[in-house]
């Protein structure tokens, strides 16, 4: 039976607004999210994509503080190929397990056509492994280990020129699948002048190319100036270092040359901390949510769609997940009958070809057995022919044998009659 919405049910459907006497307590809801989080911990999984020796791992340790222990990889595979390490991680009570996946190779070919792919697919790779989760019948959600990439840090190249071609084929296949931030590794290698032309040369290129970046984002009202500001500094230039200095007293990050010093957190010399700023202490949560809400969502709509899931029909009407099943169990029996069927049929044909050769050798043998039959026959003929005539002759031989016999005894009878009369 069709229930159709009367007034009375849309007027009970819109909540009323009440009023409480006193405090009740659910105010503290926040409270209680937030502490929930922090037992449960954090997630946060990084993607170092960088040619071979451009700061990646010292970028790493100087970001977080410590010596994540990197090995230095073969750098002359034939392939790029990817290296992740999840390390836990605590800060004031809250714990983080970091995950930092890095390229191994990048750059190092000849061919570098389709050194994407590999990037490409670990990404996808991860999305697929959240997504099987899902699916799940007894998910795992909070416990499972969430390994999708929610940054891409892209090491360019300071090469002061501008970004080469296979910077922009990697970022073009990656941008709507994961956040993006340039970064001009080893700035200290690239003077002051140069660097603000280098930086315009490289955001002209990737609007030309029609390549998205990320973006900090403005709708938050707390962080929209300081984050509006820094998207105007991007590509960050960054230096790296795992060397420490005293500085005025104070034990400070940098890197020491014969003619001076770069002092890693000091923003006139890098922009190491607008990016430690950016990345960590204001929009970590952005990059997370982003990920989950417009990366991990599109990827998810596409596979969906490919496993021929749909949300409307061909009339734009809605289409439960049941309904779905159900045409898609049905045409799969159906796909099923017709192979069956055809296999069927196969097989007839088969039984068919075969009994067909059967009886043709067969009527083959019949005769060749008629024609050795008939063989026999003539030669059997033959021989009683040739037998006849063999005993014919022996009668023939028996009988002038005789003649000659008798022949003989009259011949002697005379002779004998003869000499008598003598
Ligand atoms: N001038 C300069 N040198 C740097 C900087 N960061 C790292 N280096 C040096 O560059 C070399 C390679 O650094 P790594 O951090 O191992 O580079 P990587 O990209 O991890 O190298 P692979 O993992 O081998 O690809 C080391 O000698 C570092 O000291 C930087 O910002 N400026
Ligand atoms: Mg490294």
């Amino acid at each position: 039976m069709v229930h159709i919405a009367t007034a009375k049910d849309k007027e009970l459907a819109v909540p009323r607004h009440l009023q409480l006497s006193g405090h009740v307590g659910f105010d503290s809801l926040p409270d209680q999210l937030v502490n929930k989080s922090v037992q449960n911990g954090f997630h946060f999984n990084i993607m170092c994509i960088g040619e071979t020796a451009l700061g990646k791992s010292t970028l790493m340790d100087t970001l977080f503080n410590t010596n994540f222990d990197c090995t230095s990889s073969a750098h002359n595979l034939p392939n790029v190929k990817l290296k992740a390490q999840t390390y836990e991680i605590t800060e004031s009570n809250v714990n983080l397990k970091l995950t930092i996946c890095d390229t191994i190779g990048y750059g190092d070919q000849v061919n570098r056509a389709n050194s994407h792919k590999a990037l490409v697919d670990y990404v996808d790779a991860q999305f697929e492994a959240y997504l099987q989760e899902e699916l799940k019948i007894k998910r795992q959600m909070a416990t499972n280990h969430d390994s999708r990439v929610h940054v891409c840090l892209y090491f360019i190249c300071p090469t002061g020129h501008g970004l080469k071609s296979m910077d922009l084929e990697c970022m073009k296949q990656l941008d709507t699948k994961v956040n993006i931030i340039p970064i001009i590794a080893k700035a200290d290698t690239i003077s002051k002048s140069e660097l603000d032309g280098f930086k315009e040369r490289i955001m002209k290129e990737l609007i030309n190319n029609k390549v998205s970046i990320y973006q900090f984002p403005t709708d938050d009202a707390t962080v929209a100036d300081v984050n509006e500001s820094m998207n105007l500094h991007l590509p960050f230039a960054v230096v790296g270092s795992t060397e420490f200095i005293m500085v005025a007293g104070k034990k400070v990050r940098a890197r020491q040359y014969p003619w001076g010093s770069v002092h890693i957190e000091n923003e006139a010399h890098c922009d190491f901390v607008k990016l430690r700023e950016m990345l960590i202490r204001t929009n970590m949560e952005d990059l997370r949510e982003l990920t989950h809400k417009r990366h991990y969502e599109l990827y998810r709509q596409r596979r969906l769609e490919q496993m021929g899931f749909v949300d409307v029909d061909s009339n734009n009407q809605p289409v439960s997940f049941q309904k779905t099943f159900e045409t898609k169990r049905s045409k799969h029996l159906a796909s099923l009958q017709a192979k069956e069927e055809e296999m069927r049929q196969m097989f007839i044909q088969r039984v068919k070809q075969k009994e067909n050769e059967l009886k043709d050798s067969e009527k083959e043998l019949h005769l060749k057995f008629e024609k050795l039959k008939r063989e026999h026959l003539d030669e059997k003929t033959n021989l009683e022919e040739s037998r006849r005539l063999l005993d014919e002759e022996c009668q023939e031989l028996q009988r002038r044998k005789q003649q000659f016999t008798n022949g003989n005894g009259q011949m002697s009878t005379l002779t004998l009659g003869r000499s008598k009369k003598k």
